[in-house]
């Protein structure tokens, strides 16, 4: 097995972005068969903990409170529905429960306190427990991990230059830095993006410089198609087509070898068919139940259809690492820190976000 390379330029993944299909297909199928068993396909299931009210300003997304979308916002979800849920993915296949949270970052105290106990709940059923609560300090990653935590969440989402054409309210060197924060730990980074919200193909390769000359690179990359929501700023984006998502799953496997290449948001738009090539292109992992956090995702019996049609197999948890020990809150060695991290807020101006929130104020 040949070396992960860690220097990609943007010209070098452009070329491969842009090969004739058959060949970049045949090229991402080879690297994926030499690096996983082709017909294993990682089962998570998306849970969000705490939906909707958030201060940010991502123009792709449902849960910012200062656009009028129609998703109605809850408080954290107690240890005990968290419980509940994880119990039904793991008895649907999947081998992981992601738990999302719509906060800018984490703040010490009870409700993450809380989100620490739902994930020593969830490693003691034996599942790879992810989260994506936002921005995160070393401490709070370190407190994640001992709690029994896999992986951390946190998707650069596009290139640098395009970051800020969708987000003014914090920096992409924030989002490296949180990356940087879980890296100093034992859990594994997960960090992908959206593509389908008008960036050029020259920032879908920006992004994926970012992420490959990451080292190690991450765990997983989730590829999200945009799921244009009513009331936010990217609303009326066109879909994209199923050959741009082929072709950024083919390119990510190429770049990313070890990777689970996760065809995350966006599913309930493409075909079996279309699925089948992601597959095939060295997609190894998708979000399963009906919901991803706000907005609809297949069925998982239609997804579980698809599998035995396709002869795939869900992958078990903690093949690629064991499973983290969890440890007590009462034995924990880390505490509160209470910490007032300066994250950035550029906040410039962006047109179609300023727009939107408008809009939303008139409705409001
Ligand atoms: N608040 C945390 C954060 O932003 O890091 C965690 C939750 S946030 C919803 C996680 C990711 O969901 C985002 O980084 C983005 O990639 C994805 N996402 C959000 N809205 C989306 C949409 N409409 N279409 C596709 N992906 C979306
Ligand atoms: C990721 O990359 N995609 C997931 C997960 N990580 C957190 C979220 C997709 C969200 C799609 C929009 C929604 O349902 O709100
Ligand atoms: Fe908030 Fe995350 Fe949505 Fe941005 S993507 S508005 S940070 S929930």
């Amino acid at each position: 097995m040949s070396e992960t390379k860690h220097n990609w330029t943007k010209e070098e993944i452009l070329n491969i972005y842009n090969k004739p299909l058959m060949e970049l297909l045949y090229e991402a199928a080879t690297v994926h068969r030499l690096h996983h068993d082709p017909n294993t396909v990682q089962v998570s299931t998306l849970l969000s903990i705490k939906t909707g009210g958030c201060p940010e300003d991502c123009g792709y997304c449902p849960q910012a409170a200062r656009y009028h979308t129609n998703v109605e916002g809850n408080d954290l979800m107690s240890v005990q529905q968290v419980k509940a849920q994880a119990l039904r993915a793991k008895s649907s296949g999947s081998s992981r429960v992601c738990m999302g949270a719509a906060w800018r970052n984490v703040k010490d105290g009870e409700e993450f306190d809380q989100v620490l106990e739902m994930v020593r709940t969830i490693n003691k059923l034996d599942m790879e427990v992810c989260c994506t609560l936002g921005m995160i300090t070393e401490n709070q990653a370190q407190r994640l991990a001992e709690a029994g935590l896999y992986a951390y969440n946190h998707n650069l989402d596009s290139s640098e230059e395009y970051y800020k054409e969708v987000i003014s309210t914090r920096g992409f060197e924030d989002r490296l830095e949180t990356i940087d924060n879980v890296r100093k730990t034992n859990v594994t980074v997960c960090s992908g993006g959206i593509i389908g919200m008008g960036e050029k193909v020259e920032d879908r390769a920006g992004m994926l410089v970012a992420l490959s000359t990451l080292n190690p690179q991450p765990e997983s990359v989730p590829i999200n198609a945009l799921v244009a929501v009513e009331g936010t700023p990217l609303e009326d984006q066109e879909p994209i087509s199923i050959w741009d998502m082929i072709r950024m799953v083919a390119t990510t496997r190429i770049i990313m070898p070890e990777t689970q290449v996760r065809l995350s948001a966006g599913r309930t738009e493409m075909t079996r068919e279309g699925q089948a090539m992601c597959f095939f292109a060295g997609a190894n992992s998708i979000f399963a139940g009906d919901k991803l956090l706000t907005t609809p995702n297949p069925d998982v019996n239609e997804d579980m259809k698809m599998f035995e049609l396709l002869g795939l197999n869900a992958q078990k948890p903690f093949i690629k690492k064991m499973q983290p020990e969890t440890v007590e809150a009462t034995d924990s060695k880390y505490q509160a820190l209470g910490e007032k991290p300066k994250w950035t807020r550029p906040e410039h101006t962006i047109e179609r976000n300023e727009v939107a929130k408008q809009k939303a104020k008139v409705v409001k």
